[in-house]
């Protein structure tokens, strides 16, 4: 049995959650076409007859502009310690940025065995993504292997998975093989909710939208009851979030429920109560922590 943990380390917006759902072959992470769409770390346990990956899934590391984007770059930079393997993934059309340089910095100094992904080959030619390869092959030291992928057609998505399990070790199974991640319910109907905030809207609210589920209770009918708040920075973005008549909360509201049904296999009721939070995001660390942001961070 091969076991190891694996955590994805890129730049936001190049497909990391995007593998990760690939590799599943099903949507187990949030994906958005927007950046900084994964804002804390999730493991997520691929369990097939010959191994257990953990897949550490991890916010995309950039450089910050407020406090809370100081905590997502420590999230990812804290859950990329003491991985088995870094898997360094690039956006194939955007190349090499001063992200990237960054990036490559942390995972040198971390002595992990490194894997090179150039992802979004649907969009790009083999020739410029080799280049892009060999660019990044130069700035990384502990490298066990390299892949070209796209997680929207599946191409090299087989041959990654070969590729870790050949560079992980014997062990016995980390987590039981019921378990698909380390987080409980009430994280993942915050994050399905925040999705589909970032489907339904734009410019700033999406990023200033923070998402804390408050209770998760069965009742006796069977029914999940879900209660959630949804912190925005500014009365205006509450009056987006709530939309004409309550038309966009009552969507984001149904389109969360529908797939925290499909999730969970029940039927959910789902309450949801925007709230505004003056500048959450530059607050420090304890009001972080009040709104559901905590762990992993000392
Ligand atoms: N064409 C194409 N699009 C892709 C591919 N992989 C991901 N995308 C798209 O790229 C966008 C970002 O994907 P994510 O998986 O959320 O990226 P991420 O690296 O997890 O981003 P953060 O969570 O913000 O760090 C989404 O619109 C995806 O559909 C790919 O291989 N090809
Ligand atoms: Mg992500």
């Amino acid at each position: 049995m091969k076991v190891g943990f694996v955590g994805l380390a890129g730049r936001p917006n190049v497909g990391k959650s995007s593998l990760i759902n690939a590799i599943f072959g099903r949507k187990v992470v949030i994906v958005t076409e927007k950046p900084q769409t994964t804002r804390n770390r999730i493991n997520v346990i691929y369990n097939d007859k010959d191994s257990q990956i953990i897949f550490v899934d991890t916010p995309g590391i950039h450089r910050p502009l407020h406090r809370f984007g100081e905590f997502m770059v420590k999230a990812a930079t804290a859950a990329l310690k003491g991985v088995d393997i870094i898997l360094f993934v690039l956006d194939g059309e955007r190349g090499w940025g001063e992200p990237e340089d960054n990036i490559a910095d942390i995972i040198n100094k971390s002595e992990a065995k490194t894997i090179i992904d150039v992802n979004k080959m649907d969009l790009v030619e083999m020739e410029d993504a080799k280049v892009l390869m060999e660019k990044t092959k130069s700035k990384i030291k502990n490298i066990i292997g390299e892949v070209f992928t796209s997680a929207k057609t599946g191409k090299g998505i087989s041959e990654l998975l070969q590729l870790i399990k050949d560079n992980l070790e014997e062990g016995v199974k980390f987590y039981p093989e019921d378990m698909v991640t380390d987080r409980p319910l009430s994280f993942m109907a915050a994050e399905l909710i925040r999705e589909k905030i970032f489907l339904l809207t734009r410019e700033e609210v999406p990023h200033s939208t923070a998402v804390i589920v408050e209770e998760v209770k069965e009742r006796k009918n069977g029914v999940l009851y879900i209660r959630a708040n949804i912190y925005v920075e500014r009365n205006s973005q509450k009056g987006i979030l709530i939309g004409k008549g309550g038309q966009m909360i009552k969507q984001i509201g149904s389109m969360a429920r529908r797939e925290l049904e499909f999730l969970t296999d029940r039927k959910v009721y789902l309450d949801l109560f925007v709230k505004v939070k003056e500048k959450w995001r530059e607050k420090d660390f304890i009001i972080l922590n009040e709104i559901g942001m905590r762990d992993e961070i000392e």
